[in-house]
């Protein structure tokens, strides 16, 4: 409750600056004008974007097809081509434009231009069609955050193969369940990165999936980075140096339907099993181009550094498709902020002329901590737009990233959208919207958004807060869970039966200027470090171990990383204490990190003889968040089935 106190208190005003706003593509005016467009006609708003700004090989006949709503399909009869929209269009005028400056962990740097990008895909396009992969077969990325991974991406989307990207910190259990659910053909991954200097072995992680599973796929491309020894099971699987080595430079794109997925990305949701969620080609496309111009406000000269990994959506719309489809310079980093030393973010910002500069509020609050010597340190003057996405960023982490890195002239756009939405839904407009620490601002043109009741109806007024919901489909929208439309329905549409509303899982205040304020989750979903992770995936991971009966896992703030996992946890047998607690904590967190992946590590574990339940046999997680954050326990615990349990909850016991 205290972070809607501060920000309801919050008054801070930061109009944009009169130099910036003369020269910004959307000025108050402009903007105005294209939200009046929105609102007299939002379909056939997007319909005249998506004719002006994506490349189409056959002109689609209607803009949107709302008859079996909630599926929506956009942009029916039209055919084009994500890979072609992003490079095949700027090969005329701008070739020999740098696309991708990358820099590796180590300090190696390597560039991209578009003509030699355009090759590399091509060649890996053919390379892939060499081993069998069509239009619709789906390939499982599992790779570093290097310009390959974008390669890779490129030449799925170039055959119209669809594509999947596992995060490389995922583990090979969690990477296992993806493959198996998306009934992958191929995987595209690398022998193994370096990330701050310690070694990921993305290769191994995958021969242990492959052997104890996936029997769909048949080839393994596998990238030289490293070059240390793994195991390598030919012909399965083959270098991608060698797949490539004899490919032409060139490969005509697969024109595909608006519609045909472009790609699926799983992510966390209220049950154990990751969802698939599947994305559009035009429709994606439309919101991915339209909102990098908007909101990031690109021109020619941009150096476009967004720190997302691929593995995420951010990395996805904002580092691969988005900017690359409007010909922009786009920075890769494939390392963590602080390696070797504090001072590397702001490092690899000067040296390559970074000006816009995108990353996620729990960066910012772990550099914000380590002193603002670091990035004194660098000529950062080339910075002209800061962006802030993944999470709420709470207001002193805004005014820090304002006065320190923004030297209190630049805008800072804080974008709120989700895996699902494809593309930034809700920011500031920098050029145009006056921002306040710690919101969002407002929808951008063409998105409809509103806050509703637990009964699905509007609250009025301007200040209101319930339900973030989005009331009109947008190009960029989820078409469906990948294998389970039914599922889609029910999560996205289903919580206000017959009110079509788009139910975004998250709370919201909105204030009396109209601008919304994300106060996070409402179901079961933690947002650590930016990332999202179900509670339900790990308690599901912890009751896989022997020892364990029962799990409960809540969330807990945490300065860094906004949250941080607590989970309580009943054994079999007796009741662990001292060393052989001590024990069995590491060895849990150990466990997580196996069958999930690292990131889901719970940072507390505290072991019960029971857990809080209702007399209806309910686990009640709303206690157990009190006791998590310490809280004293205020709430009404005589319908537990158990009340005396809760001072052993809360480690008196
Ligand atoms: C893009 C991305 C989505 C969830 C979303 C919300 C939280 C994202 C935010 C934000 C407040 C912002 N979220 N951006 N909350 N302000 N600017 O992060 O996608 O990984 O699917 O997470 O993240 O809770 O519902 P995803």
């Amino acid at each position: 409750m205290s972070d809607i106190q501060s920000v309801l208190t919050e008054a801070r005003l930061f109009p944009p600056s009169a130099a910036f706003a003369a020269a910004a593509r959307l000025n108050k005016e402009k903007l105005a004008a294209l939200c009046a467009e929105a609102e007299k006609d939002p379909v056939e708003f997007w319909a005249e974007l998506a004719r002006k700004n994506i490349a189409w090989q056959t002109p689609f006949t209607k803009a949107l097809d709302d008859s079996k709503a909630p599926n929506y399909r956009w942009f029916v009869g039209g055919k084009t081509n994500a890979s072609a929209n992003c490079l095949d269009r700027h090969l005329a005028t701008k070739a020999d434009k740098i696309a991708i400056r990358f820099e590796g962990d180590k300090g190696d740097t390597k560039n991209w231009t578009y003509r030699q990008l355009h090759a590399d895909v091509s060649k890996l396009a053919n390379g892939l069609k060499s081993l069998g992969v069509t239009k619709g077969d789906r390939v499982v990325l599992y790779m570093p955050h290097t310009p390959e991974a974008v390669i890779a991406m490129q030449a799925c989307a170039r055959i119209g193969a669809i594509h999947s990207i596992v995060f490389g910190g995922f583990s090979s259990g969690s990477l296992r369940d993806r493959i198996e659910d998306a009934g992958a053909k191929v995987v595209i991954t690398a022998d193994g990165n370096t990330r701050g200097g310690n070694l990921i072995e993305l290769k191994k992680a995958v021969n242990e999936a492959l052997s104890s599973g996936c029997k769909t796929i048949e080839k393994v491309i596998v990238l030289k980075r490293t070059g240390h020894d793994v195991g390598f099971d030919a012909p399965r699987d083959v270098w991608w140096h060698d797949l490539v080595a004899q490919q032409s430079a060139s490969c005509d794109p697969e024109w595909v339907e608006a519609d045909h997925p472009l790609f699926l990305l799983y992510t966390s949701g209220s049950t154990g099993k990751p969802k698939g969620i599947q994305h559009s080609t035009g429709g994606y496309m439309v919101g991915a181009h339209m909102t990098s111009q908007w909101v990031f406000d690109l021109k020619e000269s941009d150096v476009f550094w967004c720190t997302a990994d691929v593995g995420w959506i951010t990395g996805h719309s904002y580092v691969c498709y988005g900017p690359l489809s409007n010909g922009a310079t786009i920075l890769m980093y494939e390392g963590v902020p602080t390696f070797p030393d504090a001072g590397r973010f702001w490092k690899i910002a000067q040296d390559h002329g970074v000006t816009i500069f995108y990353t996620a509020p729990t960066a910012i609050r772990a550099l914000m901590k380590l002193g603002e010597e670091w990035p004194n340190k660098y000529d950062l003057s080339k910075l002209r737009l800061l962006g802030s996405v993944g999470e709420p960023i709470n207001p002193e982490a805004w005014m820090w990233y304002h006065r320190v890195i923004g030297k209190e002239k630049l805008p800072i756009v804080d974008t709120w959208w989700q895996t699902e939405t494809g593309a930034i839904m809700m920011s500031p407009i920098p050029g145009a919207t006056a921002t306040k620490p710690g919101s969002c601002t407002q929808p951008l043109p063409g998105i409809f958004a509103d806050v509703v009741d637990e009964a699905g109806e509007p609250v009025k007024g301007l200040e209101a807060g319930g339900y973030l919901v989005i009331t009109k489909p947008w190009p960029s929208m989820l078409s469906t869970i990948w294998g389970d439309n039914e599922r889609y329905v029910k999560t996205y549409y289903g919580q206000f039966p017959g009110k079509n509303l788009y139910v975004a899982g998250d709370s919201t205040h909105r204030d009396k200027d109209g601008y919304y304020w994300i106060m996070g989750r409402i179901d079961d979903v933690l947002n650590v470090s930016g990332h999202r992770l179900g509670t339900m995936e790990i308690e599901s991971a912890l009751v896989s171990h022997t020892r364990v009966a029962e799990a409960a896992v809540v969330g807990r703030p945490h300065e860094v990383k906004g949250e941080s996992v607590f989970a309580f946890v009943t054994c079999k047998g007796a009741r662990p204490h001292g060393d052989e607690a001590a024990k069995l904590i590491k060895e849990l967190r150990e466990h997580v990190g196996k069958e999930i992946g690292a990131l889901a590590k719970p940072d507390d574990i505290r072991f019960a003889d029971n857990l809080p339940k209702t007399r209806s046999g309910k686990i009640m997680r709303r206690l157990l968040r009190s006791i998590a954050k310490g809280e004293e326990i205020t709430q009404d615990i005589s319908t537990l089935e158990n009340p005396g349990i809760v001072a052993q909850l809360a480690g008196k016991e």
